[in-house]
C-alpha cells in the first residue's frame, strides 16, 4: 500500500464522516480541521479520536453514516454498566466482514475441506456469526455449535469429525480437560482462539493437550468483529487486514502517536465501511506494531499479541500488572492448571492482589506448600512485585464458556 493510496482512502472516509455524521463534523470543526487537511497518512493525527463513550452517547443509531433502512444487521456488545453499544452493518459491510474472516482463516491454514466447529456464542456477540460467515465463505463445512453445552461440543467433535475448533482460549482449556478426562480421540488439527487476552504459555498448553496448532484471532465489535487480525501458524504476530483498517499506536495517557515498535494503545480507523465507519477508534487494547516481515513472507502490518486492555491493568504498589503477565508466570510453574482468578481488594486506596490458581492434580499438604511457594517465586520474578497467592484444588474455580472473567473485586 503506497502512502498516496492510504491517504486517499483516509480522506474519502473523513469526507464521508464530515458530510454524514454530525458528531464528527462538530468535532472536526472544534479542532479546526477539514477533510482537505488529510494530505499524508501522518496527518491523521490532526483528526479527532472516537471512544467507547461516543458509541454509548450516540445510542443506538447516532453514529450511522447511512440510512437506518440500509442496515442488514445489528450487533451489540454488552456494557458492564447500562446500555450496550450497538453496531450496524449494511449488506456490503457483512460481505466485507465475511471476506475478512475467510482471508484470516486462509492465513491460519484452514481449508475448504475442513470441518469448522464454531463454539463462540451466536447472537448479539460478533464471535459466533462472524466466524460462521467467514468459514462458509471459505467453503468449509460449518458446525454452528455456539458456546457452552460442553458435552454436546465433545459429541459433535467426535461424531462429525471436527478438524477446526473456534472458541475463547479459556473455553478451549476447559474442553481440553474434558477431552483428556474422557480419553477421547479426535480429528482436531487446528484451533482459532480469541476474544480475550491469552499468553504464550496457555497457547502451548492448549497445543500440547489437544495436539493442534493454536492461532490467535483478534477483533472487536465496534469496528467489525473477529477478523481484524490473525496469526499465521508461524506465530510471529498477527497479520492486520490492511485493506479494511488503518492502525496507529498511541500513548494511552497523552494520545500522542508512538513510533513503530513501541507498545501502546491500538487505534483503528475503518476503511470502506458503510454502516458505522469509525475514525481513530481507541480500542484500549495494548500492543505494538512489529517491525520487519513475518517469516511466512506476507507483507503488511503485523501487531503483537494483545497484552491486555488498559482498563484491566492493575497498579500494584506502583507496578503495572496485566492479567496476561500473571498467566505467563503461572504457565511457567509445573503443576498448575491455568484456571485462575485474580482477587483485587482496596486497602486505603492501595490495590492488593491475590492470585488464585488451581493445581493440576490433588496434592497432599507438603505438595501444596511446595507448589504454592514455587508459584509465589515465579510471580515475584516476572512481575517484580510481591502479590498474594492461593492454591486451590482442581475444578474449584468456575469455568467460562465465553470470555473468562479474570478479575474479582473483593472487599
Ligand atoms: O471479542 C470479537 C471477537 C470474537 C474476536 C471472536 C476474536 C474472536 P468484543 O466482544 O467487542 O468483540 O470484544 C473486543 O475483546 O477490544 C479486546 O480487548 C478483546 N479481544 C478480542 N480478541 C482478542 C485477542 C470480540 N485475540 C475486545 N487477544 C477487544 C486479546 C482480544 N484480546
Amino acid at each position: 500500500m503506497t502512502a498516496e493510496s492510504r491517504t486517499s482512502q483516509l480522506r474519502t472516509l473523513i469526507e464521508k464522516l464530515y458530510d454524514r455524521v454530525p458528531l464528527y463534523r462538530s468535532r472536526m470543526k472544534a479542532l479546526g480541521v477539514t477533510p482537505g487537511d488529510m494530505k499524508s497518512p501522518e496527518d491523521l493525527s490532526l483528526f479527532p479520536f472516537t471512544v467507547k463513550q461516543d458509541l454509548r452517547d450516540a445510542y443506538p443509531y447516532g453514529l450511522l453514516a447511512c440510512d437506518r433502512t440500509e442496515l442488514a444487521r445489528l450487533h451489540a456488545s454488552s456494557g458492564t454498566t447500562g446500555k450496550p453499544t450497538v453496531v450496524g452493518y449494511t449488506r456490503k459491510d457483512l460481505d466485507a466482514w465475511a471476506g475478512a474472516v475467510r482471508d484470516c482463516m486462509k492465513t491460519a491454514g484452514i481449508r475448504s475441506d475442513d470441518i469448522v466447529q464454531v463454539a463462540f456464542g451466536y447472537g448479539l456477540f460478533t464471535g459466533g456469526l462472524g466466524i460462521h460467515d467467514g468459514a462458509e465463505a471459505l467453503g468449509a463445512t460449518v458446525i454452528p455449535a455456539s458456546g457452552g453445552f460442553s458435552e454436546r461440543q465433545l459429541l459433535l467433535m467426535k461424531d462429525l469429525g471436527t478438524t477446526v475448533i473456534a472458541c475463547t482460549p479459556s473455553y478451549a482449556l476447559h474442553l481440553a480437560d474434558l477431552i483428556e478426562e474422557r480419553g477421547l480421540k479426535l480429528n482436531l488439527r487446528l484451533g482459532i482462539f480469541g476474544a480475550e487476552p491469552w499468553s504464550e504459555e496457555l497457547r502451548r498448553k492448549i497445543e500440547r493437550r489437544l495436539g493442534i496448532t493454536a492461532v490467535d484471532i483478534y477483533g472487536l465489535s465496534e469496528v467489525m468483529g473477529p477478523g481484524v487480525a490473525i496469526e499465521c501458524p508461524r506465530h510471529e504476530g498477527l497479520h492486520l487486514q490492511d485493506d479494511l483498517f488503518h492502525a496507529e499506536i498511541i500513548d494511552p495517557e497523552t494520545g500522542t502517536p508512538l513510533p513503530e515498535g513501541e507498545e501502546g494503545e491500538l487505534v483503528l480507523t475503518t476503511l470502506g465501511k458503510e454502516g458505522m465507519p469509525l475514525l481513530r477508534y481507541r480500542t484500549r487494547d495494548i500492543t505494538r506494531i512489529l517491525p520487519g516481515r513475518c517469516s511466512c513472507g506476507r507483507e503488511g502490518t503485523r501487531i503483537a499479541r494483545i497484552r491486555g486492555r488498559s482498563d484491566d491493568m492493575l497498579i500494584i504498589r506502583g507496578v503495572n500488572v496485566y492479567p496476561s503477565q500473571i498467566e505467563t508466570a503461572l504457565g511457567r510453574v509445573e503443576g498448575l492448571s491455568l484456571h485462575y482468578l485474580l482477587e483485587v481488594s482496596d486497602r486505603q486506596g492501595l490495590k492488593e492482589l491475590t492470585v488464585c490458581c488451581e493445581a493440576a492434580e490433588r496434592l497432599d499438604g507438603d505438595g501444596t506448600a511446595l507448589l504454592a511457594e514455587r508459584s509465589r517465586q515465579e510471580l515475584l520474578a516476572l512481575l517484580g512485585v510481591r502479590v498474594g497467592f492461593r492454591l486451590v484444588g482442581p475444578g474449584s474455580l468456575s469455568r467460562s464458556e465465553g470470555k473468562a472473567v479474570r478479575i474479582r473485586n473483593v472487599a
